[in-house]
């Protein structure tokens, strides 16, 4: 069976943005891509590249496997688990950081931005992301792997790893591809809407969590940011304030933003954005209400306990496979 493979990082409250650009985009996936497996992880291994309070990532560990599952995802052909759980993650880093260049990394994007962010010294860590990453994604043979548009630039770096490796030990790595939402790729801050709507941003004002009560997001959404003018278009460069509104409609509909545009082309601002609250408000109720039933309770912890199981069979038989391709150890006894 072919897999498929992604992971988000818990390092703080899930946010529309990543809902519409990552985790309903899987939940689709699964219908459309029936034979295939999932993987998902929960990236605790990258959440500590940067400094991160344990007590506040223990909990959100839990509060993202507890939300991924109460968006929708269903039980058959997924296993949903914690990346330090599966040490083959780290093995598997390390192995892959003997085939990454410092040119390679040097190049990343989330490099360069996230180590503005580090204020003690930057962590080496957050340099070789990259290759953890590329690891998720290599020990498990996956075809595609669905991503926002922000991790394009990692999946191209995996895929150079991959063939590197494949050149010297022959079709080593299956390739995989990234796959990348039509609509919803790119959510914007609501406040800042040349941004992106990121979790670990402090600002919260221009985010939308999804355990946020109906009230809060009513307010967000009324006080987001909006350009000059008062036509309704999509124009990402001259309107990307109404441009992100309409692109956050669009992914909740599962329509073209074009299609979205024409039906408020006669209308007011403020109508376009009740409006939305209204479906937002609407898409997330069931989320949290699912989302209390599983916190606490024991099948989540039946779930995550499933889900090591099965990743760690499939990992620890990869990662031991590269490491005597490499030479490493004793060999097969
Ligand atoms: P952090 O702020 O810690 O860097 P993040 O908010 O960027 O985190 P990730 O865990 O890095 O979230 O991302 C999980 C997935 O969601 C990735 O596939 C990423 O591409 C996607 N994603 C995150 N933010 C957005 C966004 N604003 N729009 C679309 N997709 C997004
Ligand atoms: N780097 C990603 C999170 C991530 C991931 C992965 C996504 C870590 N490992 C493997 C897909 C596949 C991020 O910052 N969003």
């Amino acid at each position: 069976m072919k897999h498929i493979v992604s992971g988000i990082k818990p390092t703080g409250s899930l946010n529309l943005g990543t809902y519409l650009g990552s985790i309903k985009n899987f939940v689709e996936l699964q219908n459309s891509y029936s034979y295939h497996h999932f993987f998902l992880f929960i990236a605790d291994l990258h959440a500590i590249t940067l400094p991160i309070d344990r007590q506040f990532l223990r909990k959100k560990i839990k509060e993202l496997a507890a939300l991924y599952l109460a968006c929708g995802l269903k039980q058959e052909r997924l296993s949903l688990f914690i990346q330090s759980e599966v040490p083959a993650h780290s093995h598997m880093g390390y192995l892959l950081q003997c085939f990454t260049y410092m040119g390679e990394l040097e190049r990343m994007t989330q490099y360069k931005e996230k180590k503005e962010q580090a204020f003690e010294g930057i962590p080496s860590s957050l340099f070789t992301y990259p290759s953890l990453m590329a690891g998720d994604i290599l020990l498990y043979d996956a075809e595609y792997v669905p991503v926002g548009e922000d991790q394009k630039q990692h999946l191209e770096l995996t895929r150079d790893i991959a063939t590197r490796i494949n050149n010297r030990f022959g079709d080593f790595f299956t390739v995989p591809e990234p796959l990348i939402p039509k609509v919803g790729a790119r959510i914007k801050s609501l406040a800042y809407p040349e941004k992106k709507m990121s979790k670990s941003d402090t600002d919260t004002k221009g985010h939308i969590d999804l355990l946020d009560e109906p009230h809060i997001i009513r307010k967000r959404i009324r006080s987001a940011v909006t350009d000059s003018g008062a036509d309704i278009r999509f124009d990402r460069e001259g309107k990307p304030g109404i441009s992100n509104l309409l692109t956050i409609y669009a992914t909740l509909e599962n329509v073209s933003v074009e299609a979205i545009a024409a039906r408020y082309s006669n209308a007011t601002y403020k109508q376009l954005k009740d409006d939305l609250a209204e479906r937002v408000v609407k898409e997330l109720s069931p989320i949290q209400e699912r989302y209390r039933e599983l916190i606490n309770s024991r099948e989540l912890n039946d779930i995550l306990d499933k889900g090591r199981d099965e990743a760690l069979k499939v990992a620890n038989k990869k990662a031991a496979k590269l490491s005597r391709k490499l030479g490493l150890g004793r060999g097969r006894r």
